[in-house]
C-alpha cells in the first residue's frame, strides 16, 4: 500500500444528553422557546452563567452558558439583548453543548507516521506537534517564501491564524464562505450600490411589507434573527414571494410560490424589471434621484416580457405580472433578498446584480422595510509591529477574477498542483475550521493538491474527513471552553459580544489563540504575541472601547449608539452612493470598462439528459453543514438525509418511499453510501434534493459515519463566475442506482 494521502487516515489507529427542543415560531423548525426568564423560573438552583457567542454557525448569536456546581453545562440560552438572536437560540445553537460533550472529539495532538508501510497517526505532546508545525512552516518559508504557505480557514480560529500568517509573511488566505458561498452577492451589490451586503444581512425584515426569496430558504436556513423577523413580518401581514424549484418551508408560508425551472432565475428577474418599468410602477422619484443608467436599462429589458420569460422559467406570465405588482405595491418596504449561498450556475454575480437592480427600481435600499444602513463598531488592534509585505498572496492567485475581494479557496487549491499556477506555487496548507473535502467541490482536484503539497496541518475539534489527510492534527477545544475575538457585527445598532470559557478544555485540547502564539514564538515572532493570555488582549480592547471585561462578563452583549446617521434615507435626501457615478448603477460603468455585460443578460445553462435529474441541495434545519452531523444532541433530531423525488419520477423510475438508492453523476462518480428516497410533490420533476453535510466516510465519527449521502462528492462539475471566481455547483446531474454499485468491492 502506498503512503498516499488519498487513502486518508481514519484517525482510529492509536490513542487513547439530549436536549429537549421546543420549537415555536415558524412552524416546526422554529427557534427555541427557552428564554432566560423561563429557564430561571424552572431551575434557579446555583447555576452560574458565562457569556459566549455560538459557533455552531456564523450568525454568532450571543448566549449564556449555564453551568451547575459540578461545572456541567446545563443549558445554553440566547442573550436577551442580542440583535442576532433576541434571546432565543435556534435548535442547533441549543444543541451546541453536544460539540463539547461529543466523545468522538479530537483529544490530543496527532502526528502522521508510517508503521510497516502503512500511514497512521500517533499521539504527540503539544511541544512536539507545535515544534514540527513551526519547523515545517520555517522550512517552506526558507525554500519557497512564506507566500507558499496557505491558510484555509473558516470561523473563529481563522482570525487568530490570520494574524500569525501575516506576521510570518503570508497573505495566502482563503475561506469557503467566499467563493463557495456569499462572494457573488457581494460583487453584485457592490457594483450596484457600492456596498457589500455582509453578515448579518442589513435587511429590515421586521418591517417589510413584501419579502421576495429567490432560492433563499429562510426557515430551513436557520439564520436566527432573520427567521424570527420573517415570522413577525408574516404575522404583520407581509406578502411573501418564494421562487424555488422546491416547496421549501418559506414557500409554505408564502402567498406566491413560483416553482422555477432551475438555473433560469435571471430570466424571471429581467421580466420583473420589464413589468415594473413598462407598467410604470417602479419607484420613479427614487430612481430619478439616485439611479444611473435607467434609460439603458429600460431599453435593455424591453423585450424581456413575461411571455418571453415563461418559455424559459415555466412561470406563467400572469404570475410574473401579479408578483411584480405586489412588490411595487409594497415598495419601498420590499426586500428582494440577496440570498447567501449563491454560487449556483457561474453567472451568479450577474444574477445578484439583477436582484440589486430590482431593489433599486423599488427604492428598497435605505428604506424602512427594505435595506437599512448598517453600522459596525471597530475593535481596536492590539499593538504589534507592522506586518511584512508578501510578494504575492490571495489577490495574485485570483488575479484572473477582477472583482474577487477575498481569497478564492478553489484557486488556492489549484495553485497547489504543479503546472496549474506556477507563478504562485503553494507548498503547505494550514487548515482550520473547514472540512474542505466536504465543502469544496471537485474532490479529485483537492486530493491531487493535497498529494502535491509538502505539509498539511489541520486544526479542528472533531476527527472530520480533512484531518485524515493531515501530517499534524491539532485538537482545538470547543467555543464553550475558550476565549476568542470580540464579536462585532453589522446591525441596526452596533453591538459587541464576549466569548469566554464556561468550562475547562476537555481532554488535551487547546484554544486556537494559544496554539497560534506558541507557533508564532517558535517562529521567532514574539513581538506579535505580547500577552500571556488572550484575555489580556480582550481586556485591553474593551477598555479602549469604553467598557471593560468586568462589564462584559455581566452583560455579554453591549450596544453602542449609531454614529453614521439614521438607518434610512429621508424622502428626497441627497445621498452619494459609493459607486463610480455616486449613484445606484443600473448600468455598471465598471463592468462596461472591463468588457463585461453592463446589465445582466440571461444565458441558458445545461439541463439534465433523459434519465438524469439535477442535483439540488440545501440546509437541514437541525444541522450546520457537515460539522454537526455527529453532534449527539442534533443527530438525535435528524441523523440522515433523504433524497426528495417527485412522484412522477418515482413512478417512471420505479422508486418507493424509503427505498435506498445510490447515485451516479454525469461524470460517472458514485455516491459512497445509499440514501433513502422521500417521494414528495415538493420538488420539481427535473430535480432531486438533499440536505448538504451528510454521508460522512470517517468511521471515527461514530454517529455520522455512513448516514445518508454526500452532495459534495457528486459535485464534480463547476462553472466559475468570471467576475469573482465563485464555483457554481448546481450544474450536476444524477441518476438512480437501485443495486449497490460497490458490492463487489466490499470485504
Ligand atoms: N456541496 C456543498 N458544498 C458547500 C455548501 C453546500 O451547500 N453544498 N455550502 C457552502 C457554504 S454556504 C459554506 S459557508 C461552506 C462551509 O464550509 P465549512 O465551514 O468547511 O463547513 P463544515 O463542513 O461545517 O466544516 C467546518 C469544520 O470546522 C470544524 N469546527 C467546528 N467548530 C470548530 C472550532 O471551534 N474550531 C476549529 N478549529 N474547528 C471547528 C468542524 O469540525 C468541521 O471540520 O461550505 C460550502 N460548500
Ligand atoms: N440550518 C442551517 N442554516 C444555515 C446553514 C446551515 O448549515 N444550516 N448555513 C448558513 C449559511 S453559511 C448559508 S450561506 C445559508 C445558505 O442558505 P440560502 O442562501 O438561503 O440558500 P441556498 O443554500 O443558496 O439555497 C437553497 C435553496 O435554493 C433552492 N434552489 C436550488 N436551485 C435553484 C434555482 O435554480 N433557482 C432558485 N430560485 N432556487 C433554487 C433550493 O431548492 C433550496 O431551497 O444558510 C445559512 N443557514
Ligand atoms: S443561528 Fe443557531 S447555530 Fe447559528 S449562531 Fe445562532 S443559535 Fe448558533
Ligand atoms: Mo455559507
Amino acid at each position: 500500500m502506498n503512503n498516499s494521502r488519498r487513502s486518508f487516515i481514519k484517525i482510529s489507529a492509536l490513542g487513547a444528553s439530549g436536549i429537549a427542543l421546543s420549537a415555536t415560531a415558524f412552524g416546526s423548525v422554529g427557534v427555541n422557546a427557552l428564554t432566560e426568564n423561563n429557564l430561571l423560573a424552572k431551575s434557579a438552583k446555583n447555576l452560574k452563567r458565562t457569556a459566549t457567542y455560538c459557533e455552531v454557525c456564523f450568525w454568532k448569536c450571543a448566549a449564556w452558558a449555564y453551568t451547575d456546581e459540578d461545572n456541567n453545562i446545563q443549558k445554553l440560552i440566547g442573550n436577551e439583548i442580542d440583535p442576532h438572536c433576541y434571546g432565543r437560540l435556534c435548535p442547533r445553537g441549543t444543541g451546541g453543548v453536544g460539540m463539547y460533550s461529543d466523545t468522538d472529539r479530537l483529544k490530543t495532538p496527532l502526528i502522521r507516521t508510517n508503521i510497516d508501510g502503512k500511514d497512521t497517526f500517533r499521539e504527540a505532546s503539544w511541544e512536539e506537534a507545535l515544534t514540527l508545525v513551526a519547523s515545517k512552516m520555517q522550512g517552506i518559508k526558507d525554500k519557497y517564501g512564506a507566500e507558499s504557505m496557505a491558510l484555509l480557514k473558516h470561523g473563529s480560529p481563522g482570525s487568530h491564524l490570520e494574524h500569525l500568517f501575516k506576521a510570518y509573511g503570508s497573505d495566502t488566505v482563503a475561506e469557503p464562505a467566499y467563493a463557495q458561498c456569499r462572494g457573488p452577492r457581494e460583487t453584485g451589490f457592490a457594483l450596484t450600490f457600492g456596498s457589500w451586503i455582509g453578515s448579518p444581512e442589513p435587511t429590515d425584515i421586521r418591517d417589510t411589507k413584501c419579502l421576495v426569496l429567490i432560492g433563499a430558504h429562510i426557515g430551513e436556513n436557520m439564520h436566527n434573527s432573520q427567521v424570527q423577523e420573517m415570522s413577525d413580518a408574516i404575522d404583520n401581514g407581509a406578502t411573501i414571494i418564494t421562487v424555488d424549484p422546491r416547496f421549501s418551508t418559506a414557500a409554505s408560508k408564502s402567498q406566491y410560490w413560483l416553482p422555477i425551472k432551475p438555473s433560469t432565475d435571471i430570466a424571471l428577474l429581467l421580466a420583473w424589471m420589464h413589468v415594473l418599468i413598462y407598467e410604470d410602477i417602479y419607484n420613479k422619484e427614487y430612481v430619478k434621484q439616485y439611479g444611473f443608467g435607467f434609460e439603458e436599462l429600460k431599453k435593455h429589458v424591453k423585450d424581456f416580457t413575461p411571455e418571453w420569460a415563461y418559455g424559459i422559467t415555466t412561470i406563467k406570465p400572469n404570475d410574473i405580472r401579479k408578483t411584480a405588482r405586489a412588490m411595487a405595491e409594497a415598495a419601498p418596504s420590499t426586500i428582494v433578498h440577496p440570498g447567501r449561498h449563491v454560487t449556483w450556475y457561474g453567472d451568479d454575480s450577474q444574477r445578484e446584480r439583477a436582484i440589486a437592480i430590482l431593489n433599486g427600481l423599488l427604492g428598497s435600499w435605505g428604506s424602512r422595510g427594505g435595506f437599512y444602513f448598517k453600522e459596525k463598531i471597530k475593535v481596536p488592534k492590539f499593538p504589534h509591529p507592522p506586518y511584512p509585505h508578501p510578494k504575492w498572496g490571495w489577490e495574485e492567485i485570483g488575479e484572473k477574477y477582477p472583482f474577487a475581494e477575498m481569497g478564492i479557496t478553489s484557486e488556492v487549491i489549484k495553485a497547489s498542483i504543479p503546472g496549474q499556477n506556477d507563478k504562485h506555487p503553494i507548498k503547505g496548507w494550514f487548515v482550520a475550521g473547514t472540512n474542505l473535502v466536504n465543502t469544496v467541490p471537485q474532490r479529485e482536484m483537492i486530493e491531487e493538491a493535497m498529494e502535491a503539497v509538502e505539509f498539511i496541518v489541520v486544526m479542528d475539534t472533531m476527527p472530520m474527513e480533512i484531518t485524515g489527510y493531515a501530517d499534524v492534527v491539532l485538537p482545538e477545544c470547543t467555543y464553550l471552553e475558550r476565549y476568542d475575538g470580540i464579536r462585532s457585527a453589522t446591525n441596526r445598532e452596533p453591538s459587541i459580544a464576549l466569548r469566554m470559557p464556561a468550562v475547562e478544555p476537555k481532554y488535551d485540547s487547546k484554544p486556537a489563540w494559544w496554539m497560534t502564539k506558541q507557533i508564532g514564538e517558535k517562529l521567532g515572532l514574539h513581538e506579535y504575541f505580547q500577552y500571556d493570555d488572550f484575555k489580556e488582549v480582550i481586556a485591553w480592547q474593551l477598555d479602549k472601547m469604553g467598557t471593560s471585561l468586568e462589564e462584559m462578563e455581566k452583560v455579554g452583549v453591549k450596544k453602542f449608539k449609531r454614529k453614521s446617521g439614521p438607518l434610512f434615507l429621508e424622502e428626497g435626501q441627497p445621498y452619494e452612493f459609493p459607486t463610480n457615478s455616486g449613484k445606484i448603477e443600473f448600468y455598471s460603468t465598471e463592468l462596461a470598462s472591463l468588457g463585461f455585460d453592463a446589465m445582466p443578460v440571461y444565458t441558458s445553462h445545461d439541463h439534465p439528459e433523459q434519465g438524469f435529474y439535477r442535483l439540488n441541495y440545501g440546509r437541514s434545519p437541525m444541522h450546520t453543514f457537515s460539522r454537526t452531523i455527529n453532534n449527539p444532541n442534533l443527530s438525535d433530531l435528524t441523523d440522515e438525509n433523504k433524497l426528495w423525488v417527485n412522484p412522477k419520477v418515482a413512478r417512471i423510475e420505479g422508486l418507493r418511499n424509503n427505498q435506498e438508492v445510490w447515485l451516479e453523476n454525469q461524470d460517472g462518480i458514485l455516491s459512497t453510501f445509499p440514501i433513502k428516497v422521500r417521494v414528495t410533490e415538493r420538488i420539481r420533476w427535473d430535480s432531486v434534493y438533499m440536505y448538504h453535510g451528510f454521508g460522512h466516510n470517517n468511521k471515527k465519527l461514530s454517529r455520522a459515519f455512513g448516514k445518508g449521502a454526500s452532495d459534495t462528492e457528486l459535485i464534480t462539475k463547476v462553472t466559475i463566475d468570471p467576475l469573482m471566481g465563485g464555483t457554481g455547483m448546481r450544474g450536476n446531474f444524477v441518476k438512480f442506482l437501485t443495486d449497490n454499485p460497490h458490492k463487489d468491492l466490499q470485504v
